[in-house]
């Protein structure tokens, strides 16, 4: 044989016959083409969460559009893989995302509550336009000024709170009085302050109540409040996480009021027995003002944004409220004294949960908020050790997501303590869930701000180009899924919360833009649905410079 006969022959030494001669040629051809026009992959292909590549009629829906037509987003992805991503380019990302979920707002729930994509229809919670008021500074931070001009238009022609309906007193605090003060400052125009005030004092009968502990639900129209059905108990993160808003309403309107009725709960809570080294209970008693149900600490559901507002509170006041502060750095010695824990084998560090002495190894997504408030406290002067922990915790919230098939999130993590066991985190099936929420991006945020670290930047891109890819509705809106562990099958859940447009892309954008002033951390406070207030001008005392 001569050595040109090894092309053409086959392992045996025999010469191919006309049909393997055929399939070779063929394959030859195919291959010169893909090399020729790489996006003929896209037609078949679909890059799965680790680059293996998965057919794509085994897709869901959701996934190869996400890769498909739409345009910006697919072609930023796809460059990402090639090239770093420039930072005006993810910037461009969120506006394209925001416009998107917009787009699907606009189309089948306009001044309604919330989108549901899927079906191309409105979910109604409140009856107050949720996703509409909570998008207005976003869209204001964003530049969209088209959309935010048709919001505004809905706001002063449509909006009224004179309503017969129940709300949650928390929700609509944060969203709807939060969303309308934090848009009045960065536009200045009083249609928001006027809003802000109208359902400000309508939430005011809540706090009617034997400890002054208010009531979870309000009737804005009737002006009577009540406790959920089946409890007089509130809950603890529900009653000290409004502070922030009541108090800015007061300063703005010059009414003492609302500060009155926010700070004596955080003075009764201050006091109130049954914390276990600055850890509050989950559920408050709004006749007897005890804290209820008290053997559970959790820095997740229920209790999350006490401590957020413990720190934001201080920095809003200018730092002078002390009792504030104090409260605050004890609760996060009684997180490391009590909740930290490191997992098998990464040794990552995680929050657990305590129930009745007995720490439960898991942690809702829910706890991602604390890298941002911890580095946001140590970027205030407080002890360097919180910078420390910030970064552990956010190396986690990043594995919450990196180590999920779809590269989301679940709901809650499992965390593994056992050294002979070999997975840092499990998911248990009812936890799979993602609903679009903002934590971890908010805390990337803070945490980019403070230290410049660019793979704070990279983690964000990942988590917006899953979004894109597992949860962005071609119709116009994005989803909730029912499983991150599932790319094939993401499970659309037909929800998009309005947190996804009041913080999960407008901490996105901030996390990506380079403009630190564009609501500077020493400016502004932002409440716990991403509605940036103003750190008071500096006073003597602890009231608002407009009260004291
Ligand atoms: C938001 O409404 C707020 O961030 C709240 O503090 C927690 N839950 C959602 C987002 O996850």
């Amino acid at each position: 044989k001569s050595p040109t006969d090894g092309w053409f022959t086959q392992r045996g030494g025999e010469k191919m016959n006309d049909f393997d001669l055929i399939l070779f040629l063929l394959a030859f051809l195919f291959i010169c083409g893909i090399l020729s026009y790489p996006s003929l992959t896209e037609h078949f292909w679909i890059p799965s969460w680790r680059g293996a590549m998965i057919e794509a009629e085994q897709g869901t829906e959701l996934q190869s559009t996400a890769h498909g037509k739409e345009g910006t987003v697919a072609d930023a992805e796809d460059s990402a893989n090639l090239k770093p991503v420039k930072a005006v380019d993810r910037v461009e990302a969120v506006r394209e995302a925001f416009r998107h979920a917009w787009k699907g707002y606009k189309a089948f729930a306009w001044g309604h509550d919330e989108l549901k994509p899927i079906s191309k229809t409105h979910g109604e919670w409140f009856g107050l336009g949720l996703t509409l008021i909570d998008a207005l500074d976003t869209m204001w931070i964003l530049g969209l000024k088209d959309e935010f001009a048709e919001a505004k238009k809905w706001v002063e022609t449509e909006l009224s709170f004179s309503k017969n309906v129940d709300v949650n007193l928390f929700e609509s605090t944060i969203r709807v009085l939060g969303g309308l003060l934090s848009t009045y400052h960065l536009t200045g125009d009083t249609l928001f302050l006027d809003k802000a005030k109208d359902i400000g004092s309508r939430l005011m009968p809540a706090f009617k109540t034997p400890s002054k502990i208010p009531y979870s639900d309000v009737n804005i129209g009737k002006g009577t409040a009540h406790p959920p059905r089946w409890t007089t108990d509130s809950t603890v993160a529900e009653v000290t996480s409004i502070q922030l808003e009541f108090r800015e309403l007061s300063r703005l309107t010059k009414d003492p009021q609302y500060q009155n009725a926010v700070e004596e709960v955080t003075r009764h809570v201050h006091r109130l027995e049954g914390k276990r080294d600055g850890l509050v209970p989950m559920f408050i008693n709004t006749n007897s003002g005890k804290f209820t149900r008290r053997g559970a600490f959790t820095l997740g559901a229920r209790a999350d944004s006490y401590y957020e507002y413990l720190l934001k509170q201080w920095l809003q006041g200018g730092k002078k409220e002390t009792e504030l502060l104090e409260d605050y750095l004890q609760a996060i010695e009684g997180v490391r004294k009590n909740l930290l824990r490191q997992t098998s084998p990464s040794k990552l560090t995680f929050v657990g949960e305590l129930s009745n002495g007995r720490l439960n190894p898991k942690m809702d997504h829910l706890v991602c908020f604390l890298p941002g408030t911890l580095a946001l406290g140590a970027h205030n002067g407080l002890p360097a050790d919180h910078m420390e922990l910030a970064l552990q915790l956010m190396e986690t919230c990043h594995q919450m997501y990196a180590q999920m098939e779809t590269g989301l999130s679940p709901e809650i993590a499992h965390f593994n303590l056992q050294s002979n066991n070999g997975r840092d985190i499990d998911v248990k099936p009812a936890d799979r869930h993602n609903l679009l929420r903002p934590e971890t991006v908010e805390s990337l945020f803070y945490m980019y701000r403070f230290t410049n670290d660019s793979k704070y930047r990279d983690w964000g891109w990942d988590i917006l180009q899953n979004f894109n890819k597992y949860t962005r509705v071609p119709s116009g809106g994005y989803t909730s899924i029912g499983n991150v562990r599932d790319p094939l099958n993401p499970a659309p859940r037909d929800k998009m919360e309005s947190f996804f447009l009041g913080e999960t892309l407008k901490y996105l954008f901030l996390l990506f833009s380079d403009d630190n002033e564009l609501i500077s951390l020493d400016k502004y406070v932002f409440n716990t649905e991403a509605h940036p207030l103003p750190i008071w001008p500096s006073t003597s005392s602890g009231r608002s410079p407009e009260l004291s």
